[in-house]
This record gives C-alpha cells, sequence and structure tokens, in this order.
C-alpha cells in the first residue's frame, strides 16, 4: 500500500462533498492521498497531532477546506512546513465568502495557497498539489501533462444550441 503523499482535511463530514473533487482528481492521477475530517474548533488537539506529525508521516502537501470562520488551514500552516492549500467550502449565509477571507488573509510568515471557493478550488487543490509533487517525480508530471491536455482537447471551438 502506498504511503499517502497528500493530506486532505476538512472541518466537518459535510465538506466532504466539496473536498472530494480533490480527492477525485488526485484518484485520476495516481497520487496517494488520505482524507480526514480535522476540525480548528471541534478537535484542536486533533489538528495540532495533525500537524506535528505530517513531515515525519511523509506527508508533503496538506489540502484544507474549511467553511464559515474557516480556521483550520492557517491553524495547518502555524504547525506545520508542508506547504497548505486552502479551499473556502461554500457556505449558506455568506455564499463562502466568509470562508475565503478567513483563510486568505493571512499574517507574513505563514503562507496558505488560496483557491477559489467550493468544488472548483478544491479541483484546482487537487491539481496543485500534483503540480508540486511533480516537480520531483517525472511519471505523474507525464500525466498532469496528459491530464491537462485532455481537457484542453475537450474544448470545442465553435459553440452549440442547447
Ligand atoms: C466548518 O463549519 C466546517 O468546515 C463546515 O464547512 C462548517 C459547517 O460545519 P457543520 O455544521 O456542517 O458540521 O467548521
Amino acid at each position: 500500500m502506498t504511503e499517502p503523499v497528500v493530506g486532505i482535511i476538512m472541518g466537518s463530514q459535510s465538506d466532504w462533498p466539496t473536498m472530494k473533487e480533490a480527492a477525485d482528481v488526485l484518484d485520476e492521477l495516481g497520487v496517494a492521498y488520505e482524507a480526514r475530517i480535522v476540525s480548528a474548533h471541534r478537535t484542536p488537539d486533533r489538528l495540532w497531532d495533525y500537524g506535528k506529525t505530517a513531515v515525519d508521516r511523509g506527508v508533503q502537501v496538506i489540502i484544507a477546506g474549511a467553511g464559515g470562520a474557516a480556521h483550520l488551514p492557517g491553524m495547518m500552516a502555524s504547525k506545520t512546513r508542508v506547504p497548505v492549500i486552502g479551499v473556502p467550502v461554500q457556505t449558506r449565509a455568506l455564499s463562502g465568502v466568509d470562508s475565503l477571507y478567513s483563510i486568505l488573509q493571512m499574517p507574513r510568515g505563514y503562507p496558505v495557497a488560496t483557491m477559489a471557493i467550493g468544488a472548483p478550488g478544491a479541483k484546482n487543490a487537487g491539481l496543485m498539489a500534483a503540480g508540486i509533487l511533480a516537480l520531483q517525480d517525472a511519471g505523474l508530471a507525464q500525466r498532469l501533462e496528459d491530464w491537462r491536455a485532455a481537457l484542453s482537447a475537450s474544448i470545442p471551438e465553435v459553440p452549440v444550441d442547447e
């Protein structure tokens, strides 16, 4: 069994339908990952343990998704030097702008690479993680090139009536 090199963490089970977009694209690209519920507010000790052990466990990129007062990505970035990609989960009350601002405005020194709100952001987080790992993995680099080429080829040049 391949050890996970990407950690997909999220604040709640309710984030999974969004965060699964990241997992799905990592599956397509053959990148080993783990998915965990790690809440900054509800399970702070779990967050601390995850951040403390990430490097030693071989996790090379963390994708962290949360909604509302979305402190998970920033807190994780403060606990580990593993690069953190933040996904603002769409919320009902404020459409995810709350999540976006919570994740985006990090103080100097503890960056979070913040994606777009919702499912497109989660998918791009998976692709961003793959791009980082591909710098040291020629096989993955080729798979990512092929994936991008296939997406590009699927876009028609001429619009049609639907
Ligand atoms: C955040 O609160 C989670 O990341 C989730 O997006 C949001 C709502 O959580 P639930 O009430 O659905 O568990 O911590």
